[in-house]
């Protein structure tokens, strides 16, 4: 029996609903509400003690961290694969997939809250919010740090630029993986990765910054193809929140002006580099 501790607009929510639905496999779903703190009571911390979403229970065995719970997902349920065969293709997986932890989720969670979720935050009582912002034991002051400028400041934030200029460099990278050894980020199977940086890319599209792959044509077609799945559809498509996207549309089309600001002058700091 299987249980997701889900959330409809969890990035890594949606990455192990994607797993899951590619496997064809039935879950009963827990909603965890996160504006009401549901991921920090006690009763929820003991399942999950970082206090996020999501989390699989497995026939009563409690499994956290995305990544983690979608390796699992492979390994205890055989049948459809979601790994290449050899031990080169499974590294290659993990290269893209250990991103996500090193980087990638913090720089769309910056994006999310300095271009669309600040107001939720800001909106809450000065008690609620004040409760927010304090470092609770055995977090991570650093991320509290972060989150609070980026509620504080939105696209201000001294986190704002790193956050865009960290997925150009992704987006770099999967155009020349994908152009190189495609047609999916592990070569040729569609595998944990491509599940891995779907919800992630829908993200950065919802927020308006679809224009940073235009000129991509690997990232396109590889988005386009990820999109037509039918794993894509139920796992992600059908979660779809139309209030939060509304927001994501009208504030990133607002923020695109700086964001674009930001982009072209990476890109003109590479081609100035490889000119010298
Ligand atoms: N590395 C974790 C990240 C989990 C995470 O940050 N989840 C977000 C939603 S995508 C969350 O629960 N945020 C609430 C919070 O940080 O208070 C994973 O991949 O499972």
């Amino acid at each position: 029996m299987l249980e997701l501790y889900n959330h409809d607009m969890s990035v890594c929510a949606a990455k192990v609903r994607f797993a899951l639905a590619e496997k064809g496999l039935e879950y009963t779903n827990k909603l965890v509400n996160l504006m009401a703190r549901e991921h920090k009571t006690p009763q929820y911390m003991a399942l999950n003690p970082n206090g996020v979403v999501p989390t699989l229970v497995h026939d009563g065995q409690v499994i956290y961290e995305s990544t983690i719970i979608n390796e699992h997902i492979e390994d205890a349920f055989p049948g459809v694969s979601l790994m290449p065969e050899g031990a080169v293709g499974k590294a290659r997986v993990r290269k893209w997939t250990l991103q996500l932890d090193t980087g990638i989720h913090a720089a769309t969670s910056v994006l999310s809250t300095c271009i669309a979720f600040r107001d939720l935050h800001l909106a809450k009582s000065p008690k609620d919010l004040e409760l927010h912002f304090q470092v609770q034991p055995g977090a991570d002051p650093l991320k509290v740090e972060r989150h609070n400028d980026n509620i504080r400041n939105g696209v201000k934030s001294k986190y704002f630029a790193h956050a865009v200029n960290r997925f150009e460099k992704l987006l770099s990278d999967m155009e020349a993986e994908l152009e190189n050894s495609g047609p999916w980020l592990a070569g040729e199977t569609f595998s944990l990765a491509d599940i891995g940086f779907a919800s992630y890319i829908r993200r950065l599209e919802q927020l308006k910054m679809d224009f940073m792959w235009e000129d991509r044509p690997y990232v396109t077609s590889w988005y386009e193809r990820i999109q037509e799945r039918e794993g894509f559809k139920i796992a992600i498509r059908d979660w779809d929140n139309k209030g939060y996207i509304a927001n994501m549309n009208k504030k990133g089309a607002a923020a695109q002006p700086l964001v674009r600001k930001i982009v072209a002058q990476a890109r003109l700091a590479i081609s100035q580099a490889e000119v010298s």
